[in-house]
């Protein structure tokens, strides 16, 4: 398995940038330590987090058809495979059509790599899988080096709503100049609904989905020898309806100083002052296709579940 994960330079360096511009943020990928991918495993277990249950309902009542578009040979490459749970239900539809296939999952998460590895192995015996850990994008760049079988990218669970609009397009541009005509793309993404449904996937009543946001500031403390308070930071997600996008944040609720022993620093908060954290945007279909459009692509055939709540849609590069 090969491994080109961020430095702890590069991780400090990106954190300190962001805690120190203007309006402070931490980058949405650094949630993804062993914590926190614990926690997003149990967030997608939730009742309010409704985006893995119509994933997994579209790869049971249409992945018969869904991989049948797929041709006979192929690789699969999933970027963000996180635990594979709804993989292997398009796996084992794979299996019994008896499609000639290697499977290479890549994930910012060294264990979830490792772990889905081995349970794959285990789960599907003669299945070849080959996993790759680090930054999405320095792993595009390894696509290449695959062989000449026909690619199918899985990036699936609506990843890509983590990355603004600009930043999917360019993603997505990036990925089409990765591939040749005829590869696909096969994307997961959360669609437009009640704005409330929507918010309460991001504030469960439970409070794990506040605890992975705040695992941002243990990891500052595990990792950096900062010194942030967990209780003296709210957990704060909106939805905006207007453009589809939830925020979220971590609010701090008094002025505070935070400081970073390992760095030598301190970073200042103002009362109600925000580190944005996150945002999941949520897609109609203008939006849909206009990111294929704009990236090289033309759309195969939309899945949907019965809720019309997610789609997972077919891309092929033209
Ligand atoms: C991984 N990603 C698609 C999740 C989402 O819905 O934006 C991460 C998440 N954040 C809070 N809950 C789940």
């Amino acid at each position: 398995m090969e491994k080109i994960v961020d430095t702890h330079e590069e991780i400090e360096s990106e954190v300190i940038q962001g805690l120190t511009s203007p309006q402070k943020y931490i980058p949405s990928k650094y949630f993804y330590d062993r914590t926190g991918s614990l926690l997003f495993q149990q967030i997608m277990g939730l009742p309010e987090y409704y985006l893995s249950r119509a994933e997994a309902e579209i790869f049971q009542n249409h992945g018969e058809n869904l991989v049948s578009l797929f041709g006979n040979a192929f690789d699969i490459v999933e970027l963000g495979a996180g635990d594979g749970s709804k993989t292997g239900i398009l796996i084992e539809w794979m299996l019994k059509a008896n499609k000639d296939f290697n499977y290479i999952p890549v994930d910012i998460a060294n264990d979830a790599v490792d772990q889905l590895t081995s349970q794959f192995m285990e789960q599907f015996p003669g299945l070849k899988v080959d996993g790759l850990t680090g930054d999405y994008f320095k792993m595009l760049d390894k696509l290449n080096a695959l062989g000449n079988k026909r690619k199918v990218l899985f990036f699936l669970g609506s990843n890509l709503g983590n990355f603004s609009m600009k930043n999917s397009l360019d993603f997505l541009q990036n990925i089409n100049a990765k591939l040749v005509k005829g590869d696909l793309l096969l994307l997961g993404l959360d669609l437009k609904k009640h704005p409330d449904i929507i918010l309460k996937a991001y504030d469960d009543r439970e409070g794990v989905t506040k605890n992975f946001n705040l695992n941002l500031l243990d990891r500052m403390n595990r990792e950096f020898g900062a010194d942030f308070k967990r209780q003296y930071f709210i957990h704060y997600p909106f939805y905006n309806s207007v453009n589809g996008t939830v925020c979220s944040s971590l609010v701090s609720d008094r002025q505070q100083t935070v400081n970073f022993k390992l760095w030598g620093n301190s970073i200042h908060f103002q009362a109600w002052e925000a580190i944005h954290t996150e945002i999941s945007q949520k897609y109609d279909k203008h939006a849909i296709q206009y990111l294929a459009d704009k990236s090289g692509f033309r759309i195969l055939q939309d899945f949907h579940d019965s809720n019309q709540y997610f789609v997972n849609t077919l891309w092929i590069k033209k």
